[in-house]
């Protein structure tokens, strides 16, 4: 780790930091680098390189992340807050030598992060971080927020693109993943349908995956929603997707045991309670009619987003292994069935909350 630290020195550097003691690998972040930053007394750091790849915009999401701590923060929002600590110079990022964009944040302490629910108190706990973060920010004009990623949820026009990859075949894998793509297009229908629904346009996460919520040591109570690089313009029902996604299924989305991936019902029914409870007054009877169909937009997309990568040559995810984003595709795959399969009782459980 001394080389790690060694090479993060001259970005430490910028914050007065250069005497630290070691630097660790944080997180399971799919596109981001982020370290842990010990010292030998006083508190940890968070130090994260923005993949300016995917994140072009540098300016714009830290414009966006200023804009809504400070006002989660008038709106007494209840969790920790990662705010983005100064450079010596007063900037939002440290530049190295290869024009990269480095941020520094407080360590958050004494808490830990969990890869999916291991009970229904924990799918309650994360999903309420997440409906209590869009509540306070449901009074922020949505026009203030920068988009950072132009088309983000915008499954339709991913649609057009993933057809692009499958008719072009960049690097022959199409013979693998026929039945998938078969498929994906027989269900793509819930992109449009999500589409021309006229959701209201709000501020909210975008990625608000479990892994994205932070809880005590003990696992029980969830003390702040994490990774905001993602928040612009969006809907309701989209955050409520990832977090079915990712809070709802048997196993996390890197789990190999295909088959043994579903959504467990007592899991779907604590996080959509949980979710709601923080939204009431907020939330629109649209939004709660929609939000079984969040699901099924957010899952199926992401299930397009890996099977596209894996299609393309494996140019956007952090892979670990080469059939890595098949494996993940045929994961979320798996997860949409269940949730097809389950349909009429889970939504049962939604509409139920229209009161
Ligand atoms: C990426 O980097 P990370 O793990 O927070 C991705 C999300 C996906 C997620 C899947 C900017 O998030 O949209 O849902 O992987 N973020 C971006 O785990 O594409
Ligand atoms: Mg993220």
């Amino acid at each position: 780790m001394a080389d790690l630290l060694n090479t993060l020195k001259p970005i430490l550097a910028q914050y007065g930091l250069e005497n630290s003691l070691n630097a660790v690998p944080l997180g399971h972040g799919n596109i981001n680098d982020t370290y842990r930053i010990e010292r030998s007394s006083g508190p940890h750091y968070v130090l994260q390189r923005l993949n300016t790849l995917v994140f072009r915009d540098h300016a714009a999401v830290a414009h966006n992340h200023h804009l809504v701590a400070r006002h989660l923060q008038s709106r007494h929002y209840p969790l920790l807050i990662p705010e983005y600590l100064r450079t010596s110079d007063g900037a939002d990022y440290a530049l190295n030598h290869l024009g990269q964009h480095w941020r520094l944040m407080a360590f958050l302490p004494q808490t830990a992060e969990v890869e999916r629910a291991q009970n229904p108190a924990q799918a309650r706990q994360a999903a309420q971080a997440v409906g209590t973060f869009l509540a306070c920010l449901a009074d922020l004009d949505a026009q203030q927020v920068r988009d950072v990623l132009p088309g983000f949820h915008d499954s339709a026009s991913r649609f057009e693109q993933f057809k692009k990859v499958v008719e072009e075949n960049p690097v022959n894998r199409l013979k693998e993943v026929a039945a998938e793509v078969d498929y994906l297009m027989q269900e793509a229908e819930i992109f449009a349908l999500i589409q021309n629904l006229g959701l209201p346009l709000r501020v909210v996460h975008n990625d608000p995956k479990i892994g994205n919520v932070l809880f005590d040591e003990k696992g029980e109570k969830a003390l702040a929603l994490i990774d905001w690089d993602t928040i612009q313009a969006g809907h309701i029902p989209g955050d409520f997707g990832d977090l079915v996604r990712t809070m709802t299924p048997t196993f996390s989305e890197d789990h190999h045991d295909i088959a043994a991936v579903k959504v467990d019902r007592a899991l779907f029914q604590a996080a959509a309670e949980g979710f709601v409870a923080p939204l009431h007054g907020v939330i629109e009877p649209l939004e709660i009619e929609n939000l079984f169909n969040g699901a099924r937009w957010i899952v199926l997309e992401q299930m397009l987003r890996f099977l596209g990568d894996y299609l393309a040559g494996d140019t956007y995810y952090k892979i670990r292994y080469p059939e890595h984003n098949l494996l993940r595709a045929r994961n979320q795959l798996a997860l949409y069935r269940s949730l097809r399969e389950n349909e009429v009782a889970l939504n049962a459980i939604i509409q139920d909350m229209l009161g």
